[in-house]
């Protein structure tokens, strides 16, 4: 059970999971990120439950709810886990039903949907939200034609599966999608259950506006990998370069000046995103911020040099339009920056391996850089 801030619901929570699995062999984890008081009401409640309770309290929220919920997986005493929200907006009284449906082994996922046959979505708060969750799950549904094909609704946060069937090392967990994420990394066997998606006990939702943004993000990373989250990146550079370029001559800075200064902060700009957004999952075991920057800036300066004069050879000695040598050399610009950024600036450190005596010394002088200043 993930939790943000549920301490009004969990007794209750408790008290009917516990009636729920009656005569079954259970615990409780509850993995919590919150900031009230879930942590006291959780062991308060745990000293007199007769089913086992546990508590991991995170220090760092790592990938939200959904990581949240792949460290209860990794946690479990049992392989058959099942995940629900701690605001009772799942009902646990299909509990029961869910695991034996896991277990007769013709399924190594259970959703309980909102949409199949008998279910309902009432809880969802107000028109918006029905609206947003229909189309996002059509739209997901539209993208995984083939792993989706049984699944009315891969949002749902309410399913059990055989954690032996899913591979935990590959997911990436960023917020609130987990199932979805499970379900479009490898083709596994589903069965749905239709429930009654309840109003919140207590407390209020966490959903929110960049929940929606890291959920496109999602998409288009299960989808299309890094690349298109590369292109996409590389994509905004281009209007922002065409942005400052236009802006810069227009009050009157000289036109190749303008065009440098728009290409060295595309360059930097283009870094800190894709830092951020593309391959924020290889960011720890690659080496420091600074060094990674560096390897980005020469490449990217050194691709834009030599970039124009191959153009240029390219109408000269072939002889054709200069509209095509242009988008040659810029697909092929792209796949190698591409390839450069997650083999080279990405690479996992090396460990074991000696490095060369010049790395070594520029690594330890970006070390040193790096160290808190002391006066
Ligand atoms: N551990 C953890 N749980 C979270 C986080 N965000 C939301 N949750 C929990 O995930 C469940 C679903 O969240 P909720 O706010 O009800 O979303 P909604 O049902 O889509 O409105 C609840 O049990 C929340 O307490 C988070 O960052 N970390
Ligand atoms: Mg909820």
């Amino acid at each position: 059970m993930p939790t943000y801030n549920e301490a009004p619901n969990v007794v209750e929570l408790v008290r009917r999971i516990s009636a729920a699995v009656v005569g079954r062999e259970a615990e409780i984890i509850f993995v919590d990120d919150s900031t009230d008081d879930t942590p006291d009401v959780v062991r308060a409640v745990a000293a007199s439950s007769r089913l086992p309770i546990r508590l991991i309290h995170r220090a760092e929220k790592t990938g939200g709810l959904g990581g949240a919920v792949v460290e209860g997986f990794r946690a479990a005493q049992s392989d058959t886990c099942l995940v629900m929200d701690g605001d009772l907006q799942h009902p646990p009284e299909k509990i029961p039903e869910m695991l034996d449906r896991l277990a007769r082994a013709d399924a190594d996922v259970v959703v309980a949907s909102r949409y199949a046959g008998g279910g309902t979505a009432h809880g969802l708060a107000d028109r918006t939200r029905v609206l947003v969750s229909k189309t996002s799950t059509a739209v997901t549904k539209a993208m995984f034609p083939v792993r989706l094909r049984d699944v009315t609704d891969p949002m749902t946060g309410f399913f059990a599966v055989d954690r032996r069937a899913i591979d935990l090392a590959t997911l990436r967990p960023q917020g609130f999608k987990i199932l979805l994420e499970i379900l479009a990394r490898k083709s596994l066997r589903i069965t749905e259950v239709p429930f009654d998606f309840a109003d919140r006990h207590a407390g209020e939702s966490k959903a929110s506006f960049l929940q929606g943004g890291h959920f496109i993000a999602q998409l288009a990373a299960l989808r299309f990998g890094k690349m298109s989250l590369f292109a996409v990146v590389g994509g905004l550079g281009a209007v922002a370069n065409l942005f400052v370029v236009w802006a810069l001559t227009a009050v009157g800075v000289n036109y190749v000046i303008a065009a440098v200064i728009a290409a060295e902060l595309t360059i930097v700009g283009n870094f800190l995103l894709i830092e951020r957004f593309v391959f924020h999952d290889m960011r720890h075991a690659a080496s420091t911020f600074w060094w990674r920057f560096a390897k980005s800036f020469g490449f990217n300066n050194a691709e834009a040099l030599i970039r124009i004069p191959i153009m240029a050879l390219m109408v000269e000695t072939w002889h054709i339009s200069s509209v095509i040598a242009t988008g040659i050399t810029l697909v092929v610009a792209f796949l190698v920056r591409f390839v450069f950024h997650s083999l080279v600036v990405y690479a996992p450190r090396r460990t074991g391996a000696r490095p060369s005596a010049a790395r070594h010394i520029l690594e330890e002088i970006d070390e040193q850089a790096m160290q808190p200043g002391e006066i």
